[in-house]
């Protein structure tokens, strides 16, 4: 009984949300192809060469974890170490997507340097985190948000935050609504994400409707694709590219909640020049680089319409001469999107920057 309760807790220790905690356990499903190459290589990198500084990637980071990366060398995908240099400067750990410089030695290859980051997407680590800059997808055109209408059910809360990361990270969003076959979501709700300019696509993975048009937005581009377990990522790129082979896994019957089946992100390269890195699915997305004064920037008509607030520092909650809140009474501005706006600023008030907060105001 004791032994039960021991493994049980063990199991539910490992959160997707610590994707970089858990890293090194996370990928053993990775590691058992490249056991074998892995025993190969020294434990340290006992060179003392200094890091170049001036030089041109030969590499793209396919997978990583702390010690070592899959990179992809030319057409080889090559494990290597990283240098341990390289961890030391703390803000420079890899992501999936990274540009980097391999170099040879005695037969071992060796993760030598990281090339200036063209964009990314990056969350805080957490409250232990170092860095405590997670960039999770570094040099990507595409963020691809996901969001399923059923099973898991619609739920908007991470579209909001993952566009605010995009925008951050100068990255572009492209939302997904998964499982089309499955039903329709509000109409509103799509609007709600075209009338910002966002090109919102309507997916299904049994059906194929919206996969062309999904690939031909990804062709020649580098994305991501982001969102809860088990709306479909994994899915998508088999859908775009059988020969892949992505795992997925069903969703639970019980809870119609995804089974966390991605563990962790991998950039995969797809015929018809898509580059994609699939990454687990999330609960919750802290953000990185945002403060609570400078949230509604993010939300471009909650903008618009607080240039003309009465005062300066008006964070539209209960001001007077607010044209936020104007603008929201006359429709401009949707409840759904102002609301989304009070609780991400209620959490990066907060201590950890996650909890989505209630409402802090009463209407
Ligand atoms: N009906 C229907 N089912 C789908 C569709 N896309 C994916 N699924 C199913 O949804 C389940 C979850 O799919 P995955 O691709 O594993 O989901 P994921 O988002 O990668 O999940 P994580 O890796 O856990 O984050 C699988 O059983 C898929 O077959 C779709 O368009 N329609
Ligand atoms: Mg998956
Ligand atoms: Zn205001």
């Amino acid at each position: 009984m004791k032994k039960k309760k021991l493994e049980k807790k063990k199991r539910s220790d490992v959160r997707v949300r610590d994707w970089e905690k858990h890293h090194e356990f996370s990928f053993t499903h990775d590691l058992v192809k490249h056991r074998r190459a892995l025993a190969k290589l020294p434990e340290t990198t006992a060179d003392e060469k200094p890091l170049p500084v001036n030089f041109t990637p030969n590499g793209i980071v396919i997978a990583h974890s702390k010690k070592w990366a899959f990179v992809l060398l030319g057409d080889e995908e090559r494990l290597c170490l990283i240098d341990e240099r390289l961890q030391a400067k703390g803000s420079t750990l890899l992501a999936p997507g990274d540009e980097v410089l391999v170099e040879f030695e005695e037969g071992d290859a060796l993760v030598r340097g990281i090339a200036p980051r063209r964009t990314r997407l990056s969350r805080p680590a957490g409250p232990h985190g170092n860095p405590p800059e997670k960039v999770f997808a570094a040099n990507i055109d595409l963020l691809i948000v996901v969001a399923s209408v059923a099973q898991p059910r619609f739920r908007e809360g991470l579209l909001d935050r993952f566009l605010i990361a995009a925008v951050v990270g100068g990255v572009q969003p492209l939302l997904c609504i998964n499982k089309a076959d499955l039903g329709d979501i509000p109409s509103e709700s799509m609007q709600r994400y075209r009338d910002l300019g966002i090109h919102v696509i309507q997916t299904s993975c049994v059906s194929g409707e919206g996969i062309q048009e999904l690939r031909r937005a990804l062709s020649g581009k580098r994305s991501v694709v982001c969102g809860h377990s088990g709306v479909g990522k994994s899915s998508m790129l088999n859908a775009l590219d059988p020969n892949l082979e992505v795992l997925t896994n069903e969703v639970s019957d019980a809870t119609e909640k995804g089974r966390h089946t991605t563990s962790a992100a991998r950039l995969y390269r797809a015929s018809g020049d898509l580059w994609i890195i699939d990454t687990p699915g999330i609960r919750a997305l802290g953000l990185w680089g945002v403060s609570p004064e400078e949230l509604a920037f993010y939300f471009p008509e909650i903008a618009e319409a607080a240039a003309a607030c009465r005062f300066n520092d008006c964070i539209h909650i209960h001001e007077p001469g607010c044209m936020v809140r104007e603008a929201l009474e006359a429709g401009r501005i949707t409840q759904a999107r102002f609301d989304s706006y009070l609780r991400i600023r209620a959490s990066l008030e907060s201590a950890d920057n996650l909890t989505p907060g209630r409402l802090g105001i009463r209407r």
